[in-house]
């Protein structure tokens, strides 16, 4: 008996642009991959599992800042505004804001992953049944518009998570001056930063014991493997965390442990043992750095805010005079 041929199953499209950015990175001299693939269904799975990692203290930190700072944070921004939040947060740190908040007028998440944003616009919508949550899908980095039915109210641009750390401090400044155009003149930046400390602290929130960040990192590999069709060994890399003190920031690395050979999208990458894959950078700021920064965005710091241990910071920031 013939055994009736299966229907052949058309391969998953390429992402072109991923793949142009996996070929730019990893033909660099210094190889790197952009953080922001870390985060497709399984990365973002371990992200919320690094975040209630024992010794990752940012999520806790910002918690404490929220809960101990909110009610003059909400003084501040002042009654009916506009919230724009820049990437979906947890629902847990937006509800602490919208908790204390004098009746905002409308919720606007921002997030170019659009499961995401719908997921967590959802959970807000369901907790805040009288506020209006307006969800937009867009890239942050880039320029987009609100919708009109976000109205003409006072705009609070809030940017959780330390996750402008994750930028270059001249990404940042862009960053920040793209926020302050939506805000206007008359709003707000709420913006969360990592600040700079004793790398006792910095390097294990980074090299957990459990693994956790180790699999995170190498998840970005598992993805070109699955969706660029590579053929990375991910037993032939190892995760590692360094503090660069000169330049304040975390280097995730993937550390090739011997000399290989890896297909990406029909090319081949060479890699010596020992040789390195920066996949993030995790900026940290000093009090006086953040301010640096704001001025070089056109901002000032008008009030600065950090947790009960010192050791996470959120700084409204408005339009020079
Ligand atoms: C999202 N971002 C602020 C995290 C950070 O701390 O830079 C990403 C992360 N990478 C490893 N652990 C957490």
């Amino acid at each position: 008996m013939t055994a009736t041929p299966l229907p052949t199953i058309p391969a998953a499209p390429v992402d072109s642009v991923f793949l142009r950015d996996v070929i730019r990175g990893l033909g660099a001299g210094h190889k790197s991959l952009p953080c922001k693939y870390f985060y497709d269904a399984v990365g973002s799975r371990l992200f919320d599992r690094i975040c209630a990692l024992e010794e990752y203290y940012p999520t806790r930190a910002e918690l404490d800042l929220l809960t101990l700072h909110g009610t003059e944070i909400a003084d501040v921004a002042g009654p009916g505004v506009t919230l724009v939040e820049y990437g979906s947060g947890s629902s847990v740190k937006t509800g602490l804001l919208l908790d204390r908040f004098r009746e905002p007028a409308v919720y606007v998440p921002v997030d170019i992953s659009r499961e995401h944003l719908l997921a967590s616009a959802h959970r807000l919508a369901r907790r805040y049944p009288d506020l209006p949550v307006l969800p937009v899908c867009a890239d942050f980095t880039g320029p987009f518009e609100l919708p009109v039915e976000a109205g003409t109210g006072r705009r609070v641009v809030y940017f959780s998570g330390s996750t402008i750390g994750n930028f270059s401090p001249g990404e940042a400044v862009r960053l920040l001056a793209g926020m302050a155009r939506l805000a206007g003149p008359e709003g707000g930046l709420l913006i969360a930063l990592d600040l700079k400390k004793d790398r006792a602290i910095l390097e294990p929130a980074y090299n957990d014991r459990l693994g956790v960040t180790a699999t995170f990192n190498l998840n970005l590999l598992a993805r070109i493997n699955r969706e660029l069709r590579a053929n990375f060994a991910l037993d032939r890399f190892r995760h590692l965390a360094v503090y660069n003190e000169e330049c304040g920031r975390i280097e995730m690395l993937l550390i090739s442990l011997e000399a290989q050979r890896v297909r990406v999208g029909g090319r081949t990458f060479s890699f010596e043992a020992g040789e390195t894959i920066c996949t993030e950078h995790s900026h940290k700021y000093s009090p006086t750095d953040v301010h640096a920064l704001a001025g070089k965005a056109g901002l000032n710091v008008r009030h600065f805010w950090t947790d009960s241990r010192g050791l996470f910071s959120v700084a409204w920031m408005s339009r020079a005079e």
